[in-house]
Formats: structure tokens, C-alpha cells, sequence
């Protein structure tokens, strides 16, 4: 087999945001759009890589996301601050309410950003460890498609339903967790659909409700909840935080909406930014400090932390540039011809 070649992060940013804006994708909404794909190509994050330009694609062809929607922003000096995507991309509408929900939470304590109407196709923890760079605690979360089944039930209801969490280090990257509710997401399926390799026990039932380890059988059954009950209730509140509460579509409506697996969900998405400075304010401890000890605590153990993996592989690909395989590099030539 080749060797996989490497492209610089920059040089490879440049080209994702030209073949959006080939697309006809606003130019400020395709520098966002390739900046968090990048990201995660960069990270080796690869279910949320550049595998997501062919499906961010498709969406654009079947006019299902606006291309040229502008984000606007209400905020009434709250602490609940709305950005309505207009149908367009859900990155370029946190990039430009980003400032003020960070202001806001600095300000009184605790603030949440109501992203609506957004097609939503990227990893979550992009927009934590921004905020988490900023000295905020974050969580984020929303509903995507429902192909995950209950605990204790069989047909899909929920959605893979990602959940992220960033908190701000004295030193070096802020701590991050960002994960599916499902035991893998939905884009790992894929990945092993087209390798041609089963996937892990556990993860998925058949269209009768039988385990399986067949992908194609799993993408047509349904995917699993992580920790059984416990997994299945926390994925079941963000349907009702980022769906019910927000008067945005749960993972079924989404995909009722769009009326197709194959196209990225729109919906809503819900992120909380909260001060820890603020909180801790009366306990005359410095919560950062705090927050130190548990984590190199989990490190002296010989444990890593979520996303060390994440941001090793961010460290190598800012000096090595990332490593792309032939069949990867094809089809971004393809891409740009189109
Ligand atoms: P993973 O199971 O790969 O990783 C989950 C988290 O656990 C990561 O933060 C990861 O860090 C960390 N982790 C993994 N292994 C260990 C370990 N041994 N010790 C400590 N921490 C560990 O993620 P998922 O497959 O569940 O999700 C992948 C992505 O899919 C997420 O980014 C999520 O946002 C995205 N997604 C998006 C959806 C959407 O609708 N937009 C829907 C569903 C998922 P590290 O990265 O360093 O390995
Ligand atoms: O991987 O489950 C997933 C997913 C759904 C929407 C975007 N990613």
C-alpha cells in the first residue's frame, strides 16, 4: 500500500474553503465550515474530517441547507443569548455570537447560546476548547438523527446525540471531553461500511433487534446507547435541552425534515458557558487551582485524559503536516473539478 502523503494544516484548510465556496457557500460561512473540518482532520478526529465534505456536499445539492444564510444574532443582555442560522451551516453562526456569549458569561456568571435552525454535521468539542481557551467552563450538546434505540427497547428513537465538556488548565490545552451518546457515532459505522470491516460487538442491533457486527445490517437496525440505561437517559436530555426545550426539532423531527439518512441533520444546538471564577468567587479558593489537582491526580495514575490523544496528534500534524491517504487526496481532487 502507499504511503500516506501529508499536506500542511494551512494548505489544506485553503482547499476545503475553495471547494465550498465552489458550492456557492458564503466566504465567511466556508472559511468556518473548513476551519472545524480541518480541526478535526488535523486531530485524527477522522469521523468528523474531511469524510464530512462529501456529505456537507450532498446537503448543498439537494438544497437542504442554505448556502448563503447569515447568522443573526438576539440578544437582549440576558443571560440566554439566540443565534438563528438561517438553515446555513451551525459553525458560522457560533463563530459570530462566540464573542458575546463569552462576554456575557464573564460578565454575570453563566450563559447559554441557543443555536437555531443549523445544519449540524461537526464534532462538538471545537467550540468548548475555544470557550475553555477563554477561561470558561463549557458544555455543549444537540439531537442529530434518531437511529439510536432506547435502553430496553429495539427501533431507533434517539439520536446519536453528542455531549461535550471543556474546562480551562493553568497550563497548556484545557481539559476536554466530547462524545457520542451512542456507543460510537454514527460516522464510525460508515467508516467500517466502507473499509469493509465489522463492526465491534456491542455497538448495534439488526432491523429484528439481533446484535450485529455487520455494518450495513447496523446502519439499517439500530445503534446502541454507551452505558445502557445511563446513556440512554442522558442522551434522552438533550432531545429535551437542545430539542424540546429549545422549540428546535428533536432527532426524530430532524429526520422526518430532511426525509433522508444519507443528508446531515438540521436542528437546534444548545452550548452553556459558565465562569468558574464567578462561582468560586465566595469560597476564596481558585477554582483553576482546584481543578488541577483531579486532573494530574488522573494522570499520576498512569490514566489519559480525554483528548491528550487529540492533541498529540494536533502537535504532530502542526509540524509534519497530516498524513493523507491516496484514495483521500483523489477525492478532493475530484471535489475541487466538480
Ligand atoms: P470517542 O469515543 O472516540 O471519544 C470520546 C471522548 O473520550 C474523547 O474526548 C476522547 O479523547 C476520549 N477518550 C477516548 N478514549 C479514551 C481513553 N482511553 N481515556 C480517556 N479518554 C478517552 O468519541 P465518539 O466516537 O463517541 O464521538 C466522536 C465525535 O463524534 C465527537 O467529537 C462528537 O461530537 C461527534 N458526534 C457528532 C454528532 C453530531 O450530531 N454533530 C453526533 C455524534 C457524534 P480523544 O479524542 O483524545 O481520544
Ligand atoms: O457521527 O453520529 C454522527 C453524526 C451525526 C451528525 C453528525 N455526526
Amino acid at each position: 500500500m502507499a504511503e500516506p502523503q501529508t499536506v500542511p494544516v494551512d494548505v489544506l484548510e485553503d482547499r476545503v474553503r475553495k471547494i465550498f465556496e465552489k458550492s456557492g457557500v458564503r466566504p465567511e460561512s466556508a472559511a468556518a465550515v473548513a476551519h472545524v473540518i480541518v480541526a478535526g482532520e488535523r486531530d485524527n478526529c477522522k469521523s468528523h474530517g474531511i469524510y464530512r465534505i462529501e456529505g456537507c456536499l450532498r446537503v448543498l445539492a439537494a438544497g437542504k441547507v442554505e448556502p448563503d444564510a447569515v447568522p443573526e444574532i438576539f440578544d437582549q443582555g440576558k443571560s440566554v443569548i439566540e443565534v438563528d442560522a438561517k438553515g446555513g451551516f451551525s459553525n458560522p453562526a457560533f463563530f459570530a455570537a462566540k464573542d458575546t456569549l463569552v462576554k456575557r458569561a464573564h460578565e454575570t456568571g453563566i450563559a447559554a447560546l441557543v443555536i437555531r435552525d443549523c445544519l449540524h454535521f461537526s464534532a462538538l468539542w471545537h467550540d468548548v476548547e475555544t470557550l475553555a481557551e477563554d477561561g470558561l467552563a463549557a458544555l455543549s450538546m444537540c439531537p442529530s438523527y434518531a437511529f439510536v434505540a432506547p435502553a430496553g427497547g429495539t427501533k431507533p428513537l434517539l439520536g446519536t446525540n453528542p455531549f461535550a465538556f471543556g474546562w480551562p488548565r493553568v497550563d497548556g490545552h484545557p481539559y476536554v471531553f466530547d462524545f457520542a451518546t451512542s456507543v460510537a457515532a454514527r460516522g464510525e459505522i460508515e467508516l467500517h461500511r466502507r473499509a469493509g470491516t465489522p463492526i465491534p460487538e456491542g455497538w448495534a442491533i439488526d432491523k429484528d433487534g439481533n446484535p450485529t457486527t455487520d455494518p450495513d445490517a447496523a446502519l439499517e437496525g439500530a445503534m446502541l446507547t454507551f452505558g445502557a440505561h445511563k446513556g440512554s437517559a442522558i442522551s434522552t436530555m438533550i432531545e429535551l435541552l437542545s430539542g424540546a426545550m429549545l422549540g428546535e426539532f428533536m432527532s426524530k423531527e430532524a429526520l422526518d425534515f430532511m426525509g433522508r439518512t444519507d443528508l446531515l441533520p438540521r436542528h437546534g444546538a444548545l452550548v452553556l458557558a459558565l465562569d468558574p471564577q464567578t462561582f468560586a468567587a465566595r469560597s476564596g479558593r481558585d477554582p483553576l487551582a482546584e481543578g488541577e489537582k483531579i486532573l494530574t491526580a488522573i494522570g499520576a495514575q498512569g490514566a489519559r485524559l480525554p483528548s491528550q490523544r487529540r492533541f498529540q496528534a494536533r502537535d504532530k500534524a502542526m509540524v509534519n503536516g497530516i498524513a493523507l491517504t491516496d484514495s483521500e487526496l483523489a477525492q478532493l481532487d475530484r471535489f475541487e473539478a466538480q
